[in-house]
């Protein structure tokens, strides 16, 4: 990541008023929220961008695969000393900033997955991380971290990874440098931000109709051991996944979505309509 090279197509507004490229790093994450430790309410806004991860991490510690120059590793600080809950809008923030800025800088056109996937193809080509800092026993700061896949070819990821992740490059995307790439996701996220901290019902609402599920396709969702099993009622505003389950529709605060079977023929076209992009 070249620093100048992002300055010339990024102008920071309080996003940005401080901004670390690394070349290595363990998490991207460990170093914004250590930003939070160090400056407090100052680091509100700052971003940590590294080439390489060697550490990244998913969900529930999964990993997060990130090696040198293929892809884009970015933590947002922020600082939070409010209720727990503005939590909630920033996963959708951040897979709405990525779906911009993969139309805008790549001209593909991705699909969210509940949570916090972006799919394009049907398959991952970014996953978000949101983690809360808490001191004292109460929460004072967020951080917001993006992985995006650009210019992996297949045999750059893990064989388990194949069949199933991708990167702008593989999906047929125009050519992106991370630096083009991390100027147009930062342009996407401030104002998304700012609306979901504001009004987290409002991201819900902009990311209709880019959902990967379409109403009635039976999905399966597991939360720890737990798989519970439905048809996609849509999203509510506070974000989680409405399922029905014998005729009732449920509420899923949390957990992953493992398998999809489509519910109406529309659900096969998606695929196909995501590949062309727009
Ligand atoms: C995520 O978790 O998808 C969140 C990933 C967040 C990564 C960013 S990079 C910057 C910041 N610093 C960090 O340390 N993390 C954040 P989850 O939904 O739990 O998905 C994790 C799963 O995705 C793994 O178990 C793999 O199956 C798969 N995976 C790992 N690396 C991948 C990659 N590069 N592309 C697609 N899938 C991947």
């Amino acid at each position: 990541m070249n620093r100048a090279l992002f300055l010339k197509q990024y102008s920071p507004t309080w996003l940005g008023q401080i901004i670390e490229c690394h070349q290595s790093l363990p998490s991207t994450n460990n170093q914004a929220r250590d930003l939070l430790d160090q400056l407090g309410s100052a680091a509100h806004g700052a971003v940590v961008m590294a080439e390489e991860q060697t550490g990244g991490r998913g969900r529930h510690g999964r990993p997060w695969h990130s090696p040198r120059g293929l892809g884009l590793a970015l933590s947002v600080a922020l600082w939070n000393d409010g209720p727990a809950d503005r939590a909630v809008c920033l996963p959708l923030a951040g897979s709405l900033a990525v779906l911009r800025a993969l139309h805008h800088s790549a001209g593909l056109r991705g699909r969210l997955k509940w949570p916090n996937d972006v799919l394009v193809g049907g398959k991952k080509v970014s996953g978000v991380l949101v983690e809360s800092r808490v001191q004292g026993g109460r929460p004072s700061g967020l951080v917001l971290g993006i992985g995006v896949n650009l210019l992996h070819r297949e045999e750059d990821f893990p064989e388990d990874l194949r069949s199933f992740a991708t990167s702008v490059r593989l999906a047929g995307g125009r050519p992106v440098t991370e630096e083009a790439f991390a100027a147009s996701l930062l342009v996407a996220l401030s104002p998304l931000i700012e609306e979901g901290l504001m009004n987290p019902a409002a991201l819900v609402e902009m990311a209709s109709g880019t959902w990967a599920h379409e109403p009635g396709d039976l999905l399966d969702v597991s939360s720890g051991e737990e798989i519970l099993r439905g048809a996609f009622a849509g999203i509510a505003p506070d974000g989680s996944l409405l399922l029905k389950v014998d005729g009732h529709v449920q509420a899923v605060h949390h957990g992953d979505v493992t398998r999809v079977r489509p519910g109406s023929p529309r659900a096969g076209m998606l695929a196909k309509e995501e590949k062309r992009g727009s």
